[in-house]
């Protein structure tokens, strides 16, 4: 491999830091990933799935304290804590080094450092970026090959000797006490000790594409967003690209992947997690998607909600503390109506169902993206995919309708930035209670989301028609507590609603909180959904709002607003006060 004498230069730092007994270099091959494989299984770190029915499949149990990304352990440390913003935690850079460095120290000792140089986005694209990650994880170094491109490729992509995002990780003693996640963006660098979690520990995914990446984003007029990426084709052929934010677990990769309820149109791929997008010489956004694998929460995943995922992940795959079955096939709640007997539990033990679930709610799988059916010829097209709609997308039982449109761009920052969203167990903490999580990046924007709501604000100046915004919540019960949507396969008829507003066809209906689709504006062809009376006042009631709970959504979004002072856009205290107003008359 080909290395710079920078990234020689921060290798043999950390390695003189963390002492290492071997330092291997991951060049990216199919031969060292099954190299990687046999040591795991050797050593009981992966357990190998049944042969025939999960080819080159393996689960893997993490430390049991060691289950979901640690918000409250994961800081930005820049020069000024105002930088951070108030929704990051903050710790001054040298502070960071010397409590942090205390860890990390020695903290390879009889122990392999992997070296894992890898390329975010399209092999050949202007808009991908390097990183070089060291960890002492076969597992990590594993879940790295599949969810980036690793290896010498990276290297051929460094445009300058020095422009490379570095990435330390250490599982250190995987002790809670003693986890850091640590961000120093003016340094493009990341500290992650004490995890092996997947978001925590992989480095490239939340810590580089996201929280990094932002902050790089911002600097150089381009975005770097929790968003997937899909293209919705119609009868016609034509495809429209839309990109969707929506919080952990909340079904982005079920909708970058849905299987169409509705005739004469298809979803294409391009990305399940994270979008990086720039605008080309057009004025036109594009988006590429910077990973090459899917890291996709397991429960939930079944023939209906997710055909295309279970496909993908019948070969080549890492499962993560799902349920294991007599026959060696992985297992979670909802995979199957009932559950098969004498099941292994996410810790190996014989499941006891009143001890708890039998998959952790938080396991997932690690999968080549490339293996989805539905993945779009253009996924790796260098150039991205050209973004027409936006949208924002949160859980709430209440309150906020199936789909709405905003005004204009402003609106619709505005829309994004004063989301709120039911909470899930991709962090840990308390499950189901509102948190405001403005454009689903609270847990990851890198630096002041006051700065970050200006930066869209800007972003949209610099398009020459900028995308549409929506936001979708496919998540409202009626008074029965029942789902209002039946959601999955049917969310393509919004997604068509979107397109034709975008085509300017669709009709809406004006209300203070945005454009609704008018009650002819859904096509709901077909039996299910236009046939039963019942059905269709669900779906008038889940595109309806409801004033009183807006007006103290509105408070909340106050809240959350204030915080960031003179900070925060005019423009978004603008439209806060014209829903407002809106709402009053
Ligand atoms: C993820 C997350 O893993 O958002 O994608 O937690
Ligand atoms: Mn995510």
């Amino acid at each position: 491999m080909a290395v710079t004498a920078a990234v020689e230069k921060w290798v043999d730092e950390v390695a003189r830091l963390c002492r290492p007994d071997r330092v291997i270099w991951h060049g990216g091959s199919e031969e060292e990933f099954e190299r990687l494989v046999d040591a795991m299984l050797r050593d009981a770190t992966l357990h190998r799935l049944n042969p025939s029915t999960y080819p080159n499949c393996y689960l893997h149990r993490s430390h049991p304290q060691d289950v979901a990304r640690t918000e409250h352990l994961t800081y930005v440390c820049t020069p000024r804590r105002e930088d951070a913003g108030p929704t990051n935690n903050w710790m001054a850079p040298a502070e960071a080094r010397d409590r942090v460095g205390a860890i990390v120290k020695g903290s390879m000792r009889g122990r392999t450092m992997y070296v894992i140089p890898y390329l975010m986005g399209p092999v050949g694209s202007p808009y991908s970026r390097v990183g070089i990650m060291v960890s002492d994880s076969a597992y990590v170094t594993a879940s790295m090959h599949i969810m980036t491109r690793a290896g010498r490729v990276a290297l051929e992509h460094l445009r300058t000797p020095e422009d490379f995002v570095a990435g330390l990780h250490s599982l250190a003693d995987l002790s809670p006490e003693r986890r850091f996640i640590l961000h120093f963006p003016l340094e493009r660098l990341i500290w992650s000790v004490g995890t092996g979690y997947g978001g925590n520990a992989i480095l490239a995914k939340k810590c580089h594409a996201l929280r990094i990446a932002s902050w790089q984003a911002r600097q150089e007029g381009w975005m770097a967003e929790h968003m997937l990426i899909l293209g919705l084709e119609d009868p016609s052929g034509e495809v429209t690209y839309l990109a969707a934010a929506m919080p952990s677990a909340s079904g982005k990769t079920n909708l970058a992947m849905v299987q169409s309820a509705l005739p004469g149109y298809r979803v294409w791929t391009v990305g399940d997690d994270i979008a990086w997008m720039n605008v080309d010489d057009q004025g036109q956004l594009r988006a590429i998607n910077p990973e090459r694998g899917s890291f996709g929460v397991a429960p939930g995943t079944n023939v209906k909600t997710n055909p295309s995922a279970l496909e993908m992940i019948r070969r080549n795959t890492l499962f993560t503390n799902v349920a294991l079955t007599p026959d060696g096939e992985p297992w979670w709640e909802g995979m199957s109506d009932a559950p098969p007997a004498a099941l292994l539990d996410w810790q190996g033990r014989p499941w006891q169902p009143e001890a708890g679930p039998a998959a952790h709610p938080n396991s997932r799988f690690t999968a080549y993206l490339r293996q989805c059916p539905t993945i779009s010829p253009h996924w790796e097209d260098p150039k991205g995919v050209p973004i027409s709609g936006i949208i924002f997308g949160a859980r709430r039982s209440r309150e906020v309708p199936l789909v709405f449109e905003a005004f204009d761009w402003q609106h619709g920052v505005y829309m994004g930035a004063s989301m709120g969203t039911e909470t899930t167990a991709a962090a840990t903490g308390k499950v189901g209670v509102v948190r405001r999580d403005p454009m689903a990046m609270l847990p990851f924007c890198g630096y002041n989301m006051g700065d970050y709501f200006a930066h869209w604000l800007e972003m949209g100046k610099r398009l020459a028609a900028p995308p549409k915004i929506f936001r979708v919540n496919w998540f409202r019960r009626g008074a029965d507590g029942q789902l209002l949507w039946p959601g999955y396969g049917e969310n393509v008829r919004v997604l068509k609603w979107m397109v034709e507003r975008i085509k300017g066809k669709a009709r809406a209906v004006e209300t203070p909180v945005g454009l609704i689709p008018s009650p002819d504006g859904l096509d709901l062809t077909g039996p299910e959904l236009a046939g039963p009376e019942a059905s269709r006042s669900a779906v008038a009631e889940a595109l309806s709002y409801d004033r009183e709970g807006w007006l103290q959504e509105l408070e909340e979004q106050r809240a959350l607003f204030e915080q960031f002072g003179e900070r925060l856009p005019a423009a978004i205290w603008e439209e806060h006060t014209r829903t407002r107003q809106g709402l009053a008359r």
